[in-house]
């Protein structure tokens, strides 16, 4: 069955991009280090528990919304093929592989990683699981390596779940779906995944969450600094900061120091200030309303098709078209 498997790997050793970005990141006025440097093995794993977490309603309500809408987006979409970017451990995947196998059109699932650890195991899982699946893995960043995904046979979707568009701050977002649209031909889709806007008591809960572990998520992105990059960071001398922007409309987290000190990231040769209570910003998590979708899809050349909500208005699930 391991025939029907194909992994590309796009990342070299030497295109790791933490160095670069942390170089940038710590020498702005306003320190920042790109939310994408979160997940290492650690990181995965503490965002698999924050999605778990009873006041971090998005993942679970992304997977109602799935479940129950599944079976018409493959009847909508016609969809033979599935890009799934940023897979990671596929459960909501499952979903829409199933409702492609029941409708008969399921022929090749091509999840997109950076961790070709992950990539490989789902993969063997997968094959097992739907017999006569053709995988095609891409081992890579999806912001570079998009250009890696073989040509469309069938009708293709293109997943971006879970809210991670909200990740990039607005105009880089209409940037990356307008090379999302590029890539799709007329019978393909877009699946996009969105956090909505609501009372930020809710947002805020989210990501403050009472056992701590989104405070650990966060720091762990100072541990991957210390040792990738030979950092000397203190962990215990910043803390975890989570807060709704009204007028952005994004959730905004950031570590703060809590003592004036000086670090050492020896692999850059540099050392680095903090004053006493300096920020730094580790992500922005954007929420969105239809009115602000429809205008970010309508800039990058793409047509709404359908929008998908859970019954609160939680979270939406797009179907988007050139
Ligand atoms: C994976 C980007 C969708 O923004 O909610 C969870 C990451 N950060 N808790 C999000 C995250 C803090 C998550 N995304």
């Amino acid at each position: 069955a391991f025939k029907d498997i194909q992994i590309v790997s796009r990342l070299g050793a030497d295109e790791r991009t933490l160095a670069f970005d942390v170089l940038d990141g710590l020498t702005r006025p306003f320190k920042e280090i790109p939310p994408k440097h979160f997940y290492d093995t650690e990181g995965s794993r503490l965002f698999e528990a924050i999605t778990k977490l009873p006041e971090y309603y998005p993942t679970r309500t992304e997977r109602a919304i799935l479940e129950a809408e599944a079976a018409h987006i493959v009847e909508q979409t016609g969809m033979a093929e599935l890009v799934e970017l940023g897979s990671g451990v596929p459960t909501k995947t499952l979903l829409l592989l199933d409702a492609m196998r029941e409708a008969g059109t399921l022929d090749r699932y091509m999840p997109f990683d950076v961790s070709e650890v992950v990539l490989r195991e789902s993969a063997e899982m997968l094959v097992e699981r739907y017999p006569g699946v053709r995988v095609f893995g891409v081992v890579g960043d999806f912001e570079r390596h998009l250009d890696a995904l073989p040509p469309a046979e069938g009708p293709r979707v293109i997943a971006f779940l879970g809210g991670t568009i909200g990740n990039f701050p607005p105009g880089s977002r209409r940037r990356f779906l307008r090379g999302l649209a590029k890539a799709l031909r007329p019978q393909d889709a877009l699946l996009l995944g969105t956090d909505l806007v609501k009372d930020p008591a809710v947002l805020e809960a989210a990501y403050n969450d009472s056992a701590g572990i989104t405070a650990a998520f966060n720091r762990n992105m100072l541990a991957v600094i210390n040792r990738e990059l030979d950092a000397d960071f203190d962990l215990d001398a910043f803390e975890h900061v989570a807060f709704y922007d009204r007028e952005q409309e994004w959730i905004e987290m950031r570590l703060r120091a809590l003592e004036p000190m000086v670090v050492n990231v020896r692999k850059l040769d540099r050392a680095v200030h903090f004053a006493n209570r300096e920020e730094l910003r580790t992500e922005i998590s954007a929420k969105f309303t239809h009115k602000r979708l429809e205008a970010d899809l309508i800039a990058a050349g793409l047509e709404l098709r359908e929008l998908l909500t859970d019954p609160e208005g939680l979270f939406a699930l797009s179907v988007a078209g050139p």
